[in-house]
């Protein structure tokens, strides 16, 4: 098995930044949601990925437009990487006539196919399958587009996961598979649903490469991310990335994780990838207090915009049900 190729990345100041900023918008974005969940506001069930923001960072920065994502539940902010307007997704969250299925899905499901994005399942691991016909399609069509596939390690328990890999691997599709390993599959911790330690060693047994990473920075999963994306583009096949994190609130906004310790959340969020993204800016003199504040203003005001629009925008019209029917 040829080893993972580590491509030398150099980004410039105006990208780290940027993904300062997108760390920063996609954390504010879900924060606020937890806020309005309890305000009784939010017509949706919410997932926050708090604690999991890397992961996207890493994984969409630089993503074409061609590329395809199948996110998951708790990958609002690949949605917004990839493209989504905020206030079309905060429409969304409301299910305003403005948001991307116009009120008439639950929020979590919607894709938006011009811009390469799959409506996440309800059936975890079911949109790996997919994934892996996409990735079928654009090597039939002989494309160097991707697709980056997201899963919990939960869904790694799945049988559409098992499938899926095995299909990826016989056809060496341009895949990335990503794992959010954050412990828990609901209340089940990892420790009680496999009997290995990384899901990255499932990728051996159908044939390519598997790497376990630290999921809280975002620099390492950007790293591999380039990698997996190089081989994928130069027809080397699949790569499985699997990134070891937390998610900090429970596994929706109604659960209150009475499983898990207060001990174990405090170790976890002394690993914020938010901080220690920070300090390795500023120590670099890419960002300075006066720039950090700007982003923060940034960030706020546009989620402010974006509630303010969803808040304001009209509800479907009941006739709106039986529009955009397929038959
Ligand atoms: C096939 C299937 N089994 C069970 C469920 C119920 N369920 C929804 S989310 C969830 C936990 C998911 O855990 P994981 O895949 O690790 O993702 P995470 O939510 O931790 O990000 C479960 C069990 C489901 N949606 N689909």
């Amino acid at each position: 098995m040829p080893p993972i190729k580590r491509t030398k990345f150099k980004l410039s100041a105006e990208q780290l930044l940027e993904m300062f900023y997108w760390l920063k918008l996609i954390r504010g974005f879900d924060e606020r949601l937890s806020i309005l969940v309890k305000q009784g506001k939010v017509r949706s069930g919410v997932y926050t990925g708090i604690g999991q923001e890397a992961i996207i960072v890493g994984t969409c920065f630089g993503l074409r437009k061609e590329d395809w994502i199948c996110p998951l539940h708790r990958d609002l902010g690949s949605l917004l990487m990839k493209g989504v307007e905020p206030r079309a997704m905060m429409s969304q969250m409301f299910a305003k006539s403005t948001g991307l299925s116009k009120g008439r899905d639950s929020a979590l499901h919607s894709g938006v196919s011009e811009l390469g994005i799959f409506g996440n399942t309800s059936m975890l691991g079911a949109n790996l399958p997919i994934a892996a016909g996409l990735g079928f399609t654009f090597k039939m069509e002989k494309t160097d587009n991707v697709v980056i596939a997201y899963f919990g390690e939960g869904a790694s328990n799945v049988g559409d996961f098992h499938e899926a890999l095995n299909f990826a691997g016989v056809h060496q599709l341009p895949i990335v598979f990503v794992c959010e390993n954050n412990q828990y599959a609901y209340s089940v911790p990892i420790e009680k649903s496999m009997a290995i330690d990384d899901v990255a060693e499932r990728a051996h047994g159908y044939g390519f490469d598997g790497v376990a990473i630290n999921g809280n920075d975002v620099l390492a999963v950007y790293q591999a991310t380039q990698g997996a994306l190089a081989r994928a583009r130069g027809g080397d096949g699949p790569t499985l990335i699997e990134c070891k994190t937390y998610r900090w609130h429970g596994h929706s906004e109604h659960d209150k994780a009475f499983y898990r310790s207060d001990e174990e959340l405090a170790m976890w969020k002394s690993r914020d990838p938010i901080p220690t993204f920070t300090t390795y800016l500023l120590a670099r003199h890419v960002l300075d207090d006066a720039h950090q504040k700007e982003l923060e203003a940034k960030v706020t005001k546009t989620i402010d915009e974006a509630l303010e629009y969803a808040m304001n925008a009209p509800d479907p019209a009941p006739e709106a049900a039986v529009t955009d029917l397929y038959a």
